[in-house]
């Protein structure tokens, strides 16, 4: 049975049989055929947003926690072209993300049509794939296909460009060929080497057998293929020590004994020391980026890396590779566990713990960021997921909160993108409705997209939104102090009162700035139904550490601000 449908019929229609509930965007001329469709199916629900990039991060942010796909739509020209950091966001840390853009009609496609733009050939480098559709009967087809390569294998942003006279061109519906709810995420460990076992996993299996000081090193790949259970087990049937990078942390609990931390530029001094002493590294789902190699020519010199990764291309790439393992995270993991034979590592691991110090970071005054992530941590109970923005309290986030849950802590590891947290905080919460979501930014990227309160507000999420003011754009003082003579160009920065913008905006907004008023803020923003602002007035100068300087090797931390 076939009907006649416009091809922004088609369009919304192949996204619900998709399995797709919920869109974040933002209408403009070249995209109004899809706007007029999109009340004939409620079962879309769409999200305004302020901005075009926050649709892309909040659709971002709901793949991150949902394992499904996530949508944002935006007009052509500069509708397309502020999704494009959202985008490469979602590019640099393999999340499903499927964008749809309205294009200039056909005809007027290279002529420099009112807001035309070559969107596809922007976005060919942060995509897995870019679509022109021209042809109203590819539409039901396009929109199936970007789905399902969106998320299969290393999941990435895909983007669909669809002139208006496409959207308005009326077709004949058919059901389409892809499998229908292709949406609703690829089963956890579902991988195409399901068949053999892999040579390398006979290798890897001997060399952690004969390792004396080995590590499991444990990435974003893991949440990804919702390898938690493999993981833990490997680890528990080896005794190898975990450590969790930036986007591999909450995919091992941090109140497990093996757990040791995360490594690289802000790591644990006794992780980068594990990581230089180690003889071999079992490195799962991650891409030896440079923030967490340092030096690679002086990364981990006395290891063997055995590394899992689903994408081939990550294979040796930045680091030498003794042993690599192509393929799924849960399934090659699965198999290790089958066939490693039990041992511990109890010498290394007190080696380990030798090397840790109980040093604290110096705080002169006011709220210290421990005290913050140490109250948050008892008032949630851990009963959350936090999406941090990029700065310094992004690390201190990502090292002074005890994840225990998996894939509870979310952000921008690859791009770095300040801005993220606030909008992708939505799409966590439309994704995990039932949780709180808290959205950790300092001043600076509060500043890029706080006018999503307003979204949050009409739309009733009610997200909490925690504001770590430090009055500087903290991260880059900090390497202005540390390595431009302490020349602090362009980085104080001013912020409106919070507390009169939250009342702006009409939801409740406290400021702290005394330890003692943290517990009583936190559980009264946490039993706050819609959503909540809080802004920690925190010391201005205070300092992430260690610190790895750029370039340096891991064995080589800065402890303490130059004099
Ligand atoms: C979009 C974007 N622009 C610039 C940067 C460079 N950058 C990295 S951290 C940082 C400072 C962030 O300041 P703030 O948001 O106040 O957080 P803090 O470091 O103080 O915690 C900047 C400017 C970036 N990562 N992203």
């Amino acid at each position: 049975m076939s009907e006649l449908l416009s091809g922004a019929q088609i369009m919304c229609r192949s996204l619900v049989e998709a399995g797709v509930e919920v869109m974040f965007g933002y209408p403009g001329g070249a995209i109004m055929p899809f706007y007029h469709a999109l009340p004939e199916y409620p079962a879309l629900r769409h999200i305004l947003v302020r901005h075009e990039q926050a649709a892309a991060h909040a659709a971002d942010g709901y793949a991150r926690a949902s394992g499904r796909v996530g949508v944002c739509v935006a007009t052509s020209g500069p509708g397309a072209t502020n999704l494009v950091t959202g985008l490469a966001t979602a590019h640099m840390d393999s999340s499903p993300v499927v964008a749809i853009t309205g294009q200039v009609s056909r005809a007027m496609i290279g002529r420099d049509a009112f807001q035309e733009t070559d969107v596809v050939g922007l976005t060919l480098p942060i995509t897995k794939h870019s679509y022109l559709v021209q042809d109203v009967t590819e539409l039901a087809d396009v929109v199936a296909e970007a789905i399902a390569v969106a998320q299969e294998g290393r999941p990435g942003p895909v983007l669909i460009d669809v002139p208006k006279d496409v959207q308005s061109q009326k077709a004949e519906y058919r059901p389409l060929r892809t499998p229908a709810a292709a949406a609703r995420g690829r089963a956890p460990g579902a991988s195409d080497n399901s068949g053999s076992l892999p040579e390398g996993v006979r290798q890897a299996v001997a060399l952690i057998a004969a390792a004396e000081r080995p590590l499991l090193m444990v990435g974003r790949g893991v949440i990804l293929a919702g390898a938690y259970a493999e993981v833990r087990a490997l680890a528990e049937q080896t005794g190898m020590p975990v450590i969790t990078t930036l986007l591999g942390i909450s995919a091992f609990p941090e109140c497990h004994p093996l757990h040791l931390g995360m490594p690289g530029m802000h790591g644990e001094v006794h992780v980068n020391r594990a990581i230089q002493q180690a003889d071999l590294i079992v490195a799962i789902g991650l891409r030896f980026d440079d923030r967490v190699t340092g030096n690679t020519a002086k990364f981990a010199p006395r290891a063997q890396i055995v590394h899992v990764d689903l994408d081939r291309a990550e294979i040796g790439r930045n680091v030498r590779v003794a042993v690599g393992i192509v393929g799924d995270a849960r399934e090659v993991v699965r198999r290790l566990v089958a066939e490693v034979e039990p041992r511990s590592c109890g010498r290394w691991l007190e080696e380990i713990r030798g090397f840790t110090r109980t040093r604290r970071d110096l705080y002169h005054d006011g709220l210290s960021p421990e005290a913050i992530l140490t109250a948050l941590y008892e008032v949630t109970g851990g009963e959350c997921t936090i999406v941090s923005d990029v700065g310094q309290h992004q690390m201190w986030v990502a090292k002074l909160y005890p994840y225990q849950r998996p894939n509870t802590h979310i952000t921008s590891g690859g791009l770095g993108t300040m801005g993220f947290a606030v909008p992708a905080a939505m799409g966590v919460h439309m994704a995990r409705p039932t949780e709180t979501v808290w959205a950790i930014s300092g001043d600076g990227g509060f500043q890029m997209n706080m006018a999503e309160i307003a979204t949050m507000v009409q739309e009733r999420l009610p997200v909490k939104l925690a504001i770590f003011n430090n009055g500087y754009l903290g991260l880059v003082r900090q390497w202005q102090q540390f390595f431009h003579e302490k020349r602090y160009s362009h980085t104080p920065i001013l912020s409106p009162d919070y507390v009169k913008l939250a009342e702006a905006y009409g939801i409740p907004g406290r400021r702290v700035s005394r330890a003692a008023e943290l517990t009583e803020t936190l559980q009264d923003a946490s039993a706050e139904r819609g959503p909540v602002l809080v802004e920690f007035v925190i010391e201005q100068e205070a300092n992430v550490f260690p610190m790895i300087p750029p370039g340096g090797s891991l064995s080589e931390p800065i402890e303490a601000a130059p004099v």
